[in-house]
């Protein structure tokens, strides 16, 4: 049985990568929704609509647990897919939180992410939670996500985009940024260079690769040591530019492990 992930494009890849590394022989089943990416502006109805259509899709790989590897979607559809699943649902925001108020020291948090996930305002419940007194500093960032799907990693515009979106957080006290939207690990490099280095960016891949093993772990369920996963991913839209970015995030992991690409009709 394999491990079921899914986002409204590139970005859940950041999170595949996390698990192949930590869990290398878990399979995994990704669903890449291309043709309607960005979810970020969408309203919230709209995305929970997407997402039980994503869901309802992968169940027919009978998946032994659901990862919503979009923090858009986990903001507004976490608790609902959780009502209509039997299996166990992982979203990415309370990872983030967690790592996050760890590796703080200040209590100073910066979040960015889509319009949904900050308007949801899901990471500051979450990291007030975890600890009440922290206080955090929340940014809309709507301009990342189309660069990440266009494959626009490091080049001189990026960098410009990055640097007018991260402007707010500059008179900020923040020691940690949260990435609070999974295709911004693509753009670690131009976010450290605007931020300055003495802020800690914190990516909740490796966070939730270590909640799935935990359950996985708890409930029996870890794939055999003996395991050769072969991974299937999908998209929803022209799978040239999708199939460019995995191959060049995955890289490594691709070479050693076969991916069979499919478009679902
Ligand atoms: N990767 C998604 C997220 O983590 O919120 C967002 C993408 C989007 O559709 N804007």
């Amino acid at each position: 049985q394999a491990i079921a992930m899914f986002d409204s494009g590139v970005g859940g890849l950041t999170v595949v990568k996390e698990v192949m590394r930590q869990l290398p022989r878990e399979k995994i089943i990704y669903f890449g929704d291309t043709a309607r990416t960005p979810y970020g502006p969408r309203d919230a109805d709209e995305v929970r609509l997407f997402t039980r259509q994503i869901v309802d899709y992968l169940a027919q790989f009978d998946p032994k647990m659901i990862v919503i590897a979009c923090n858009t979607a986990t903001a507004v559809a976490l608790e609902e897919v959780r009502s209509y699943t039997t299996v166990p649902v992982v979203g990415v925001i309370h990872p983030g939180a967690r790592a996050a108020i760890s590796a703080s020291q200040s209590g100073h948090i910066g979040v960015i992410g889509t319009d949904g996930t900050i308007r949801s305002a899901a990471y500051e419940s979450a990291l007030k939670r975890l600890s009440p007194h922290v206080k955090v500093y929340s940014l809309a960032c709507p301009l990342l996500v189309p660069l990440v799907e266009k494959g626009m990693f490091r080049d001189s515009s990026t960098y410009r985009i990055v640097a007018d979106s991260l402007e707010p957080l500059k008179s900020t006290p923040i020691d940690t940024l949260i990435l609070g939207c999974t295709h911004y690990p693509f753009l670690t490099d131009p976010l450290q260079e605007v931020i300055g280095s003495h802020i800690q960016l914190i990516n909740s891949a490796e966070e939730t690769a270590r909640e799935i093993s935990t359950i996985l772990h708890d409930k029996g369920q870890l794939a055999h040591e003996e395991d050769q996963p072969i991974h299937q991913m999908f998209c929803s839209g022209d799978p040239s530019m999708f199939q460019y970015i995995a191959k060049q995030w995955l890289g490594d992991q691709l070479e050693s492990i076969p991916v069979v690409w499919q478009v679902p009709n």
